[in-house]
């Protein structure tokens, strides 16, 4: 990997990906795709920025060209909750901007990073344990893109020789950019509430598994699965990966080891619930750990003490700062 674009780049998952990767291959050398979510400053003074709308494939293709992408992380993705609710803008980002990126990686011969995710699988998958290899059913409109994705990936693969690689991600918590829609989102949002008001109210019922993973596990998946050799490789789109299981009652009672205070109550969202109630309580991720290494670092404990300690000061400076 030389010249990099990262898609999506102000995302929750580009915007701490694309600075990752400015650290390990040169700030000049990352290019930061953006489109309707602005960067932060930090993201857009570190390096190059460049409206990339994935719709629209010649700007694909003048990004590609003018900085000479060998490589691209395609972040650019509508998420669950939101895709559920406007269906035909979830198909026309997610599907028809990916067909525009690979064609373009056909063409200027990119290798391609693509996420999918633990909403690929559906209710008639095996939810305990889910194989690497299982059905796939998703009844969601965000899982039929992920799964379509993932057969177009391989089959630019198999067809023209696009080394295209993906994870299918779990929720992702993290403390920089907050999530954009998705249905696990909550498990993000409790840890602000948990300090600015010590109780949070829970879109998604007690019980209800999902796995999850820290940020940093998160980048590190994507950068260690694009930089390992692809004779390794016997799966390619898209490996499970996953470093924990919970469901909120979990989380709370992490959290209330630090704020001993705080409560959780709900209000569950049934849209968000029956997408959380089709996707899995815990994947097999041991093909990606067999493969290419893949060992998550964080767990529940290491995560909310983290988390705890990063938003404890950020909340204290965006209050100062959003009081003067
Ligand atoms: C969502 N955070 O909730 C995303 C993710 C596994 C879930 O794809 O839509």
């Amino acid at each position: 990997m030389k010249n990099i674009l990262v898609t999506g780049s102000a995302g929750q998952i580009g915007s701490e990906l694309t600075m990752e990767l400015r650290r390990r291959y040169g700030n000049e050398n990352v290019v930061a795709g953006i489109n309707r979510t602005q960067p932060s400053e930090k993201l857009r003074d570190s390096g190059p920025c460049e409206t990339v709308d994935c719709i629209d494939i010649e700007a694909v293709h003048k990004t590609v060209k003018k900085y000479n992408i060998d490589t691209v992380f395609h972040l650019a993705a509508i998420l669950s909750a939101v895709a559920e609710a406007k269906p035909n803008l979830a198909w026309n980002v997610n599907i028809n901007g990916l067909y525009n990126l690979l064609e373009v990686a056909r063409e200027h011969e990119c290798a391609v990073f693509v996420p999918s995710s633990i909403g690929a699988f559906g209710p008639t998958t095996p939810l305990d344990d889910t194989p690497q290899d299982t059905i796939q059913r998703p009844t969601s409109m965000y899982g039929v893109t992920k799964v379509a994705g993932e057969l177009l990936c391989d089959y630019y693969f198999q067809r023209f020789g696009v080394d295209t690689r993906g994870v299918r991600y779990p929720g992702i918590i993290s403390n920089e950019t907050l999530p954009g829609g998705g249905t696990t989102d909550y498990a993000v949002e409790i840890y602000y509430e948990a300090i600015k008001k010590k109780k949070y109210t829970c879109n998604l019922g007690a019980g209800t598994f999902l796995d999850m993973m820290y940020m940093p596990d998160a980048i590190k998946a994507a950068i260690q699965i694009m930089e390992v050799d692809a004779g390794k490789l016997q799966h390619r789109n898209a490996f499970n990966v996953t470093a924990m299981s919970f469901d909120p009652e979990a989380v709370a009672a992490e959290i209330r080891k630090h704020i001993p205070e705080f409560t959780i109550d709900y209000a569950v969202d049934p849209v968000k619930q029956a997408i959380a109630d089709s996707w899995p309580n815990n994947m097999d991720d041991s093909a990606a750990r067999q493969e290419w290494g893949w060992a998550p670092e964080y767990t529940l404990p290491e995560m909310t003490k983290d988390m705890i300690k990063v938003l404890s000061k950020k909340l204290v400076v965006d209050d100062n700062t959003t009081t003067k």
